[in-house]
């Protein structure tokens, strides 16, 4: 991939020419403001002969212009857990403190205090950054849960223009909405699709779309890893968003996957919403299980979405083992002491062999 990906910072980049430094000088020059946002900087050609693969998640996926993220946790006091944290990744989400919850416990009281301090240390460091979440059922604060009609309509409205319009021009990609299809595709019964009806989505993409014109925004969903009944209706609304013009600019497939995934139509699953003009990012990756079967699936995920020219980033859930939401599965690439785990080597290799 060669264009606009993974950032709306369009850059050409060479094949297996990155070496750590450049990596971290890129970093520098971008707290300068000289590479806003974008993990890496463009690298000279150098002959086949000089070439050598990338020694970390970062590094290998910006050899085709991809980030390669994970989910942030308040452990930035640890030492392992931010050296690996810059060390390995070129983008960022918060975990928790983004969503509603956390940024707006009381109504129209803003607290920012979690996703500033995340920004600010990713842009500092010239990570990528994704936004999760604007509006999804789960983790609502209290105040919100009981609103009905117009009444829960503008206070929708309202946290997404406060908080996408905080960070405006920030974030590289939102979920404006999470996780609202049942398993059948059809709509979930939240309080957002009982109290507003099926409009509720194209109204928060709308919102989103004023208070940050150049986020990339994103639909994000979990068990729509396959061509199922799940994707299809999640397919289907992309689809009609597309037709008629609702700012909707990818989808976010989680992919909280187990060592036995059928992973048979993982692929033509990304391709089919790709072709609809949309980006689409692994966002949420985690597989719980071990050794060579975890790493095989890591392996066929990071595989698929190299193949897909239109899928811009991973995301793995989480840095370590240890604070892990699934922490007794092993679901991530390091282990509880930050070493490097089977599943790690193959995500390297993966992303190395699809440079070169
Ligand atoms: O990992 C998150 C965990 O710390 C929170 O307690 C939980 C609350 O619902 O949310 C977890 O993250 C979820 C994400 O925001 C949306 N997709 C599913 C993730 C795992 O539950």
């Amino acid at each position: 991939m060669t264009s606009s990906s993974p950032g709306r910072h369009t850059r050409t980049t060479s094949r297996r020419t990155r070496s750590a430094s450049t990596v971290a000088a890129s970093g520098v020059l971008a707290a300068a403001g000289v590479l806003a946002f974008s993990p890496t900087a463009p690298a000279a050609p150098s002959a086949s002969s000089t070439v050598q693969a990338a020694g970390t998640l970062g590094a290998a996926a910006a050899q085709s212009g991809r980030y390669f993220g994970t989910a942030v946790a308040e452990h930035y006091g640890e030492a392992d857990y931010e050296g690996t944290l810059n060390r390995e990744f070129s983008s960022v989400v918060a975990e928790n403190a983004m969503k509603w919850d956390a940024t707006e416990p009381n109504r129209n009281q803003f607290n920012f205090s979690g996703g500033d301090r995340l920004v600010n240390y990713a842009q500092q460091r010239g990570k990528y950054i994704r936004g999760h979440a604007l509006v999804w059922h789960a983790q609502q604060p209290g105040w919100v849960q009981g609103l009905t009609g117009d009444n829960l309509r503008q206070a929708m409205r309202n946290h997404i223009s406060k908080v996408a319009g905080h960070y405006a021009g920030k974030i590289d990609s939102w979920d404006v909405v999470n996780e609202a299809f049942e398993w059948d595709g059809s709509r979930r019964q939240s309080n957002l699709q009982k109290q507003l009806g099926d409009g509720w989505i194209e109204d928060a993409f709308r919102t989103a779309k004023t208070a940050d014109p150049k986020a990339k925004l994103c639909y994000n969903d979990y068990g729509t890893d396959a061509i199922n009944a799940k994707s299809d209706g999640i397919y289907r609304m992309v689809k009609d968003f597309r037709a008629r013009g609702v700012p909707i600019d990818c989808v976010g497939f989680q992919s909280h996957l187990s060592q036995n995934e059928n992973l048979s139509t993982y692929r033509q699953n990304l391709q089919r919403f790709a072709d609809l003009g949309v980006h689409v990012q692994i966002t949420e990756l985690d597989v719980g299980g071990s050794g060579a079967a975890q790493a095989n699936v890591y392996r066929q995920v990071a595989q698929a979405c190299l193949a897909v020219a239109r899928c811009n980033g991973i995301t793995v859930w989480g840095v370590t083992d240890k604070y892990s939401w699934r922490a007794r599965e092993t679901p991530l690439l390091f282990n509880g002491n930050y070493q490097k785990k089977e599943a790690y080597g193959a995500v390297l290799a993966a992303l190395n062999s699809a440079a070169g």
